[in-house]
């Protein structure tokens, strides 16, 4: 969705794995909207090691912080490495030598690396959306050096936030040997790169017209009708442990049990569509939260109340966009996240007049932009039930004054900005 405005104008191409498997590597055209797609197949095998293995298993845990869930196994990074040497031979003929090349997130960090071994002097530039780890991580790594080396390959490297851009610094200036420029350039042996920050922001416009419309306020006035007055709390995250949704569930319990008379004001609606199902960490998190919905649901409903409505399926954005307007809190407690989207669709698609509060992980890319959030340390339920209660109490001329300039660094900041900053990078020299 970020790119597909960006693509159109320039009529660029999406080049990437289908989803699909298959046993060959055919480049499959196809155009839709005005853009451009050109995808391939990958084998079981393919899936297994490098989509399931090296990104989910390996990359994902390990960039949030999660050594205790990351496996290194020497097939995921032989299949890591196998993949993306597929994808840069299959790409690299319908590359001209003045197109840009832009490649996205954690599964293509060689890719820049292979196409110049194919002799490409183009542009290139690699941004990505997840944080990137503090060193003493990373160096957790098998072969972090040959990971972080392939980055060099780049003439701009994007991070979400300052915070992984210095951690990024941090890792060149302590295991390379590289030196940061005044400029903020970065040199490690030969090769001089540009590191930025550069934070992803949502289609703002696109999401404000969508939360007034005719959609959304049918889907707000049903939320609101079977919230029978009761103030609504949002969670919507795709089920993956980095967001934190255990810990918000207890921190949801903890505000039930030490507010009891304000239990029947408020529910909870957590919207968390499966993702990556393949992945056992990923089942397990889904019958973990199966298992503490369905407690604190039996400790504390009543006959005409149920604290969590869990849901794991996904909704339409116009839908969306009206459940968001419907809720009194936004919550998003990530562990870590690089940005986090929804807390700015949330902000967007907010009643001027009537705004809601978000509570927003301080552990996010986002909280470096959002201060109008009520901040959290999402490991702390203590943190997160003093939040509801303070968010619930808030009057509204606060609420007001804290959501108008979220709401100003969403609509200034957003997708165009992002692409804008970026893509101007990549085009100086
Ligand atoms: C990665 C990084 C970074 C969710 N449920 C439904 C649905 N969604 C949409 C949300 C939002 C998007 O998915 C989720 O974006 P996030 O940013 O929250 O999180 P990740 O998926 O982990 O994304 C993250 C992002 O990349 C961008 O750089 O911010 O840090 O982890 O847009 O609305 N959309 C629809 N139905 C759903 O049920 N239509």
């Amino acid at each position: 969705m970020a790119l597909t405005a960006a693509l159109r104008e320039s009529d660029g191409i999406w080049f990437g794995w289908s989803g699909e498997t298959g046993e060959s590597h055919d480049l499959h055209f196809e155009t839709y909207e005005g853009v451009t797609s050109a995808t391939i197949d990958l084998s079981e095998q393919d899936v297994d090691e490098y989509y399931n293995g090296y990104a989910n298993s390996t990359l994902w845990p390990l960039f949030h912080y999660r050594l205790d869930l990351a496996e290194y196994e020497r097939d995921y990074q032989g299949g890591y490495e196998r993949v993306n040497r597929i994808f840069g031979e299959i790409i690299a003929p319908h590359i001209r030598p003045d197109d840009l090349i832009w490649v996205h997130d954690y599964h293509m960090i060689p890719l820049g690396w292979i196409l110049r071994q194919q002799g490409m002097h183009n542009r290139m530039g690699f941004f990505l959306h997840i944080p990137w780890p503090p060193t003493r991580l990373l160096t957790a790594l098998p072969d972090h050096e040959r990971l972080v080396e392939a980055l060099f390959a780049y003439d701009v490297v994007g991070f979400q936030s300052a915070e992984w851009l210095e951690s990024f610094r941090h890792y060149v200036t302590h295991e390379m040997d590289g030196t940061v420029g005044d400029d903020g350039r970065i040199t490690v042996g030969a090769r001089t790169i540009q590191a930025i920050c550069c934070p992803i922001g949502i289609d703002a416009a696109e999401f404000i017209a969508s939360a007034r419309s005719k959609a959304a306020r049918d889907v707000q006035m049903r939320v609101l009708e079977s919230g029978v007055g009761r103030s609504m709390i949002i969670g919507v995250d795709r089920l993956d442990y980095s967001k934190g949704l255990a810990e918000r569930f207890l921190g949801y319990e903890r505000f039930l049990q030490k507010h009891p008379d304000r239990r029947a004001l408020v529910y909870l609606l957590q919207i968390a569509p499966p993702s990556r199902t393949d992945v056992q960490s990923y089942q397990d998190i889904r019958s973990n939260l199966d298992a503490l919905s369905g407690r604190i649901n039996g400790a504390y409903a009543d006959i005409d109340w149920t604290p969590i409505r869990y849901v794991n399926q996904g909704y339409p954005r116009d839908s969306l966009a009206g459940v968001y307007r419907a809720a009194r809190i936004g919550l998003v407690t990530s562990l870590r996240d690089g940005m986090n989207l929804v807390a700015k669709e949330y902000v967007a698609a907010q009643d001027p007049h009537d705004p809601g509060v978000l509570i927003l992980s301080r552990f996010t890319g986002a909280a470096e932009q959002l201060d109008g959030a009520i901040l959290i340390n999402p490991y702390s339920a203590e943190d997160v039930a003093d939040a509801i209660a303070a968010a619930l109490a808030m009057p509204r001329p606060e609420r007001i004054a804290r959501w108008r300039p979220m709401f100003d660094t969403v609509k200034e900041r957003d997708v165009v900005w992002w692409r804008k900053r970026f893509v101007e990078a990549l085009e100086g020299s």
